[in-house]
């Protein structure tokens, strides 16, 4: 196992013949862009809360104003940040790799902002709205209706379109995760505390299929295993350096 703040250069030789590579995203990715990650303690007005206590169905059916202005000033948030040069590098990634796909358990948007195209989003994207009861996405509502506004269709409570604790996550999505996890020469773990199921069991299923593993993350995960690579520092340093320096064209 190796740990460490430099790029080993076997794991450059392996990235740079690797046929198919999967990442997996969380928060700590978008940490350079400004947004909050689920470990930061929650700032301002949002400070009296934690995340895993407002992303529940249960929140949302005791306080859906709560609940609802909690994604609107995180929707904001994400609005007013930009991708940071790890989003960047893991487009340069996709470039020049045959097959790429991308698992992102963010729902900020800031990958496909980035311009990523081969996206899997786990949890959902702050960007969709949909009805809580019909679970269509609704792209138009009269913010007269109040706070959650109204379903135009049915009159329900308009809801964010993510994943909350206690949620099964989209099947297709987490199919095509599980396939994009168990086909591929390298999977990479960026930026996640490695807490969350299902998403936090990808690393391993990678490493049973026979991929190569890089965990890269700024703390220690409690992934930790010999035969895989641990990269500790900044995703927004480590990616673009990595990329630099297995594909010295970029
Ligand atoms: C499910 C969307 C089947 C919403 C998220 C009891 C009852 C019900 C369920 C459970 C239960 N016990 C366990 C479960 C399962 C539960 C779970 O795992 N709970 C945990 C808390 C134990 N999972 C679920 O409920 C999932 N559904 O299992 O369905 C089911 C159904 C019913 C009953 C049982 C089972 C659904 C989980 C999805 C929840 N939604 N997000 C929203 O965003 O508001 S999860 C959310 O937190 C994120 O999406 C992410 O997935 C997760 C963890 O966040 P991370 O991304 O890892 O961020 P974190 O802050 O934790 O870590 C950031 C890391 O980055 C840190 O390590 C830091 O060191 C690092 N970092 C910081 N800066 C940088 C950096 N790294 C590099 N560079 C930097 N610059």
């Amino acid at each position: 196992m190796t740990s460490s703040t430099t790029i080993p250069h076997e794991l450059i030789q392996v990235l740079r013949t690797a046929q198919a590579v999967t990442v997996l995203t969380g928060a700590g990715v978008s940490a350079e862009s400004g947004l909050p990650t689920f470990r930061d303690a929650m700032t301002g007005l949002w400070s009296a809360y934690r995340p895993e206590d407002l992303a529940t169905p249960a929140a949302f059916q005791r306080q859906p104003r709560l609940v609802w202005e909690w994604y609107a000033w995180r929707r904001s948030l994400a609005a007013q940040s930009h991708p940071n040069p790890a989003h960047h590098a893991l487009v340069a990634m996709e470039q020049h790799v045959p097959a790429f796909m991308l698992v992102t358990q963010n729902v900020d948007n800031l990958h496909q902002r980035a311009g990523s195209r081969n996206v899997i989003e786990l949890h959902g994207n702050l960007e969709r709205v949909t009805c809580s009861v019909e679970h269509v996405v609704i792209e138009q509502w009269d913010a007269q209706t109040g706070v959650p506004p109204a379903c135009p269709r049915c009159g329900s409570f308009l809801r964010p379109d993510v994943v909350w604790f206690g949620e099964t996550l989209p099947a297709l999505a987490f199919e095509q995760a599980i396939a994009a996890t168990t086909h591929c020469d390298l999977f990479f773990s960026i930026g996640t505390s490695g807490v969350v199921e299902p998403a936090a069991s990808l690393p391993r299923l990678a490493a049973q299929a026979g991929a190569a593993v890089v965990i890269l993350n700024l703390d220690v995960t409690p992934y930790q295993r010999d035969g895989i690579f641990h990269l500790h520092g900044p995703a927004g340093t480590l990616l673009p350096d990595l990329v630099r320096r297995t594909w010295p064209d970029v």
